[in-house]
């Protein structure tokens, strides 16, 4: 009898979209399909997959459009002819620090969904709060500093759970739920993370969170991977019982239930991996096995991240997380939200929205712009952290002007962002040797020119496939094959035989001096906007 080919599959809750990617044993991508949230689910009236809210901080987005998106995604697929029926195990990508908030009604319509309804129509009464706060909102500056003073300081939450109390970190948000919404808490009996939401709605059960994942709370102690017991009570009360177990990444959380075997045509022994957040699927989907390999996300947010085995938690930025592919091993992350949409917003008014356009523009001037710096707050950036939200221009001898020129100002975007990542990853021991670029905007070549020249490394591409949902899908094969054997198989063994990503650019060594030198001066003008100066 012949055996037939044995597929895993990979999915990505993002921001704006629900993907899903299937590999082959051999790591080949053999399907891919999207969802997106704007446009395939529009009564649900969200932009970029949110909703702002009036007082400009808030950033939530419906819950039920994240199941609405499980069945319409698995529809398509099946309409595709996808290999639903050979795949043996699925992991998946949630962005971080989202939460979801389940009432008590929750675990047993998981557990009793019928193939014959939707999962919409089955699960729209779980929840007690209806709208999960996401990770671009920033409106518990309040509980941060509550959290600080009650753990002893920036440094003290840094050191015990890998970065200092941070706005959109779940922990945060969980206690802002807790102060402005009591009676919701109350009837709260579990809070799951973006990824452990989607990996239960797979399982038919509460799923537990990854420690990958986990470290993006507030709530962690990073090193013993288990829930800080000072942090809990800081945070709200009764909360450990609300958030379950936290298990390593690579952890097998249950079979798929059965809605997903009648319904979409899966077989009876798929298995699920423990989901994780975005970021720690990609640094899998990027294969980041090496020091010195920094991955350099370029989407809604910009985010660059790499292993480290000693994590270096610093109060002041950037994040440590556990690693999502070893359970000794850690990653460190800078993330930024001025990423993909401030430079569309610059293409927009600068290049009459046009990629090329703003690529030739950039031919115009040197690397460096004569010494002309642009900061652009589109939103409140994270890192550094600036809550004023504004365009700040600086010429060459450092004096604010009011404008730049349409060249200069296609110019100006790039770098600013580049040079910050620099500057900030540098801070929390990245070293770059080589920079793997992945998201939307990795495929523009004029933009990885200039990473490469600020970077002073050689930039890889990492193909078409989405990272996140790719490393899902990785994930997905590692946690198998852990499971198969009994033990933790190295990750590196999982991607062996994979193709090698494909070098894009070399740096320009001229180019990276001028940059080299001009980052003491932006280094000032970032740090006098952060500490709300200029302006
Ligand atoms: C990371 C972060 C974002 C989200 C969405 O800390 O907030 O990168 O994960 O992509």
């Amino acid at each position: 009898m012949s055996e037939l080919p044995r597929y895993f599959l990979g999915f990505d809750s993002s921001t704006q979209s629900f993907k899903a990617t299937i590999v082959d044993e051999g790591l080949k991508v053999v399907y891919e399909r999207a969802v997106n949230f704007d446009a395939d689910l529009p009564e649900f009236k969200t932009q970029g997959g949110v909703h702002r809210h009036a007082d400009g901080l808030t950033v939530t987005s419906p819950t039920i459009l994240w199941v609405a998106a499980l069945d319409l995604l698995l529809e398509r697929m099946r309409g595709d002819g996808a290999p639903l029926a050979q795949v043996r195990a699925i992991s998946g990508s949630g962005q971080q620090h989202g939460s979801v908030w389940l009432n008590n009604k929750a675990q047993g319509a998981l557990r009793g969904l019928a193939a014959g309804r939707t999962l919409r129509e089955q699960l729209v009464g779980i929840f007690s709060v209806a709208d999960s706060p996401i990770w671009m909102d920033s409106s518990t500056g309040e509980q941060c500093a509550a959290l600080e003073k009650a753990l002893g300081g920036a440094q003290r939450v840094a050191e015990l759970t890998g970065s200092r109390a941070t706005e959109r970190f779940t922990g945060n948000q969980i206690a802002k739920i807790h102060q402005t919404q009591p009676q919701a808490y109350e009837a709260t009996a579990r809070i799951a993370l973006v990824s452990s939401f989607m990996a239960s709605l797979l399982i038919g059960d509460f799923a537990p969170i990854d420690a990958s994942d986990g470290a993006g709370m507030n709530l962690m102690d990073l090193r013993l991977k288990k829930w800080a017991s000072e942090a809990l009570p800081a945070t709200a009360p009764e909360l450990e019982r609300r958030l379950g177990a936290i298990v390593a990444s690579h952890t097998d959380v249950g079979p798929l239930h059965d809605y997903f075997v009648k319904r979409h045509g899966f077989a009876a022994n798929c298995r699920v991996v423990a989901f994780s957040g975005d970021n720690p699927c990609s640094l899998a989907g990027l294969r980041l096995a090496e020091a010195g390999d920094l991955a350099i996300s370029l989407g809604t947010s910009d985010t660059l991240f790499g292993t480290l085995t000693e994590p270096k938690p610093s109060a002041s930025e950037g994040h440590m997380f556990a690693s999502p592919v070893d359970p000794d091993g850690y990653m460190a992350m800078i993330c930024r939200k001025n990423g993909s949409l401030t430079r569309e917003a610059v293409r927009d008014r600068a290049a009459g929205g046009s990629w090329e356009t703003f690529n030739t523009m950039l031919a115009q001037t040197p690397p460096g712009n004569n010494g002309r710096i642009g900061i652009y707050v589109r939103e409140a950036e994270i890192t550094p952290p600036i809550q004023r939200t504004g365009e700040y221009r600086f010429n060459g001898a450092g004096r604010a002007v009011g404008s730049f020129s349409n060249v200069e100002e296609v110019r100006a975007v790039l770098e600013s962002q580049f040079m910050s990542m620099r500057l900030h990853g540098q801070n929390v021991g990245l070293k770059p040797a080589r920079l793997i670029a992945t998201g939307g905007a990795s495929v523009n070549p004029a933009l990885l020119r200039v990473a490469a020249d600020v970077f002073g490394t050689p930039v890889y591409v990492a193909g078409k496939a989405d990272s996140a949902s790719l490393g899902a899908a990785y994930r997905a094969l590692h946690g198998f094959r852990c499971r198969e054997v009994g033990r933790v198989v190295p990750f590196q063994l999982v991607f062996a035989n994979a193709t090698p990503f494909r070098k894009a650019v070399d740096p320009d060594a001229a180019a990276h001096g001028v940059y080299t030198e001009l980052l003491a001066r932006f280094e000032e003008v970032e740090r006098a906007l952060a500490g709300g100066g200029a302006g």
